[in-house]
Order: structure tokens, then sequence, then C-alpha cells
């Protein structure tokens, strides 16, 4: 029998108020898994328990910045003691800065490592050594178009989604003899908060030519939705993929097999 239940497993999925994460989070909830998240604005966790709990799950939510270890170490522990080791974690809490790198600054740069590498890092390494004496876990990175591609503007981002692919293949490596997987989902262009700036239609009333110009790119012709990350998630977190470590699925259309459209 293909199992892929959830049922009795804890999953944290970081910065799962709302988009993605939620998608994820709800969709592991009605696999089974008791639901943990956290953000880092207390009105964010407020409106996040709020959505859960209309959509009749009861989620635990913690306040807490994925890029500072003591909070992260701290948050882990209280999870550990009110509701369970984590066997399930989802490192999905990022940012973007869409910035031409000559005008990017360091410090802007830093940033957006800060919370899209080194924030997978701190939390992978916080519940790993639960994962190690329990005999099992599962780490699954949220990656990106980016994991792959370049394109104007994001470099900071693309260099920590690539980044984080190569951080997914080491913790496999390191730890699948501990029965740990760890694999990544790489996400095509998801209509969420993160990508409304590109969605905007123009003043005229026009669609944004970004937006155009993905629906395009993307063999299935359309945005994804938060919903279309539910299934590969639920695989990946479940007994299913036992035997897949240190993949990342592309859950994307079809973008990554596409050379484009040949002109007319
Ligand atoms: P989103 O709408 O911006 O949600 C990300 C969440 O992470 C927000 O709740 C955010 O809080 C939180 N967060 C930011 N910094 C944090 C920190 N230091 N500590 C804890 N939480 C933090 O993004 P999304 O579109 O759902 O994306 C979720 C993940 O998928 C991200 O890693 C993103 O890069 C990735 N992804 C997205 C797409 C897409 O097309 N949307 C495609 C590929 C990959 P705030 O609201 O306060 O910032
Ligand atoms: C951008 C987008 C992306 C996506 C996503 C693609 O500006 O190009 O925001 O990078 O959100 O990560 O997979």
């Amino acid at each position: 029998m293909i199992d892929f239940s959830l049922k009795g497993k804890v999953a944290l999925i970081t910065g799962a108020s709302y988009g993605i994460g939620m998608a994820i989070a709800t969709a592991y909830s009605e696999a089974g898994a008791t639901i943990v998240f956290n953000d880092i604005k207390p009105e964010l966790v407020d409106k996040g328990l709020a959505a859960y709990a209309e959509k009749g799950i009861k989620a635990h939510g913690y306040v807490c910045d994925v890029t500072n270890e003591e909070q992260v170490n701290a948050m882990v522990a209280q999870i550990e003691k009110e509701v369970g080791v984590i066997d399930i974690l989802v490192n999905n809490a990022g940012i973007i800065k869409r910035i031409p790198m000559h005008e990017m600054s360091a410090a802007e740069f830093r940033q957006v490592i800060d919370i899209d590498l080194n924030g997978p890092f701190i939390v992978s390494k916080a519940v790993i050594p639960s994962m190690m004496k329990k005999g099992h876990g599962k780490i699954i990175n949220i990656c990106s178009m980016m994991s792959e591609l370049g394109r104007e503007t994001v470099s900071a981002y693309a260099a920590a989604k690539g980044g984080l692919k190569m951080l997914t293949r080491n913790i496999a490596s390191e730890y699948g003899e501990y029965n740990i997987q760890c694999n990544g989902i790489g996400p095509g262009y998801i209509a969420t908060p993160q990508t409304a700036p590109l969605r905007e239609p123009q003043a005229d009333g026009s669609r944004h030519p970004f937006d155009a110009f993905i629906v395009a790119k993307t063999p299935a012709a359309r945005w994804g939705t938060p919903e279309d990350l539910m299934g590969p998630a639920v695989f990946l977190a479940s007994e299913a993929s036992n035997f897949v470590n240190g993949h990342v699925l592309y859950v994307d259309g079809g973008i990554l097999a596409y050379i484009g459209k040949q002109p007319k």
C-alpha cells in the first residue's frame, strides 16, 4: 500500500501565514499532520491563525525570525515541548528584491541571502538533531525557477535560491544515512503577494507586460496557484518519497522544459 498519509506527524512550515506556505500547510493538515508555522511579525501570525481556524485547522503559530539563530532554537525547543518533535520541516519563508545589480547595495544583497539561504540553514540545523534521534525526518526547501535561471534585477534572489538547491543536496548527502530526506520544490511563477507587482494591470487597463511574458513562457499558459504545490509537497513529506533524496521537483507548468514560443 503506497502511504501518502501524514497522520501523527508534526510539520513546521516557515513563513506560512499566507501564500504558498499556507497552501502547503493546509494540504499537510488534510493529509493528517499537526500544523506549526512561524512568521516574523506578530500581526501576521494572528492573521494566519485566524485564517487556519476559518479552514477548520487548529494550527500552532509562533513569532520568529528565521535569520535569528537564538529565536529559532528557542522556537524549536518550545514546539518540541508544546506539540512534539518536528517530523517535517518546510523552509518556505523568503523575500525577493527586484533591483538592477549595479544599483543594489551590499546590505540589500546580504538581506536576501540571509533570509532565503541562511534562514533554511539555521532552521534545518535546529531540527536535524531530533530527527536523527527519532530515526526519520523530511526537509523540504522552497527553491525557485531562479535555482536554475537568471533574469534582470534578481541577482541576490537567484544566488540565494541557487545556493538553496545545493544546500538541499548537501543535507541529503550528509543525513541520508539517518533516514532524513531533504528535497526541494521549485515553484514556477505563482500568483501570490510576492509576484503581485508583476501582474499589476497597466494604467490603461491592459495586462502587465511581465504577466503576458510569463503566460507565453509557460506551456500550461497560465500562472500557477499555491494549490498547484499541494500534491507535490505532500508527496515529498510522506513515506511514499522515502528513497527520493537531494532532488528538486519543479512545479512550473513546464517552463524549464520549454525553449519559448517560436516567432510566427
Ligand atoms: P510571500 O507571499 O512573500 O510569503 C513569504 C512569507 O515569509 C511571508 O509571510 C513573510 O512575511 C515571511 N518572512 C519573510 N521574512 C521572514 C523571516 N525573516 N522570518 C520569518 N518569516 C519571514 O511569498 P510566497 O510567494 O508565498 O513565497 C513563499 C516561498 O516560495 C518563498 O521562499 C519564495 O521565494 C518562494 N517562491 C515563490 C514563488 C512565486 O512565484 N510566488 C515562486 C518560487 C518560489 P512578510 O510578509 O512579513 O515578509
Ligand atoms: C521574479 C519572481 C520570481 C518568482 C519565483 C520563480 O521576479 O522573477 O518573483 O523569481 O517569484 O521564484 O520561481
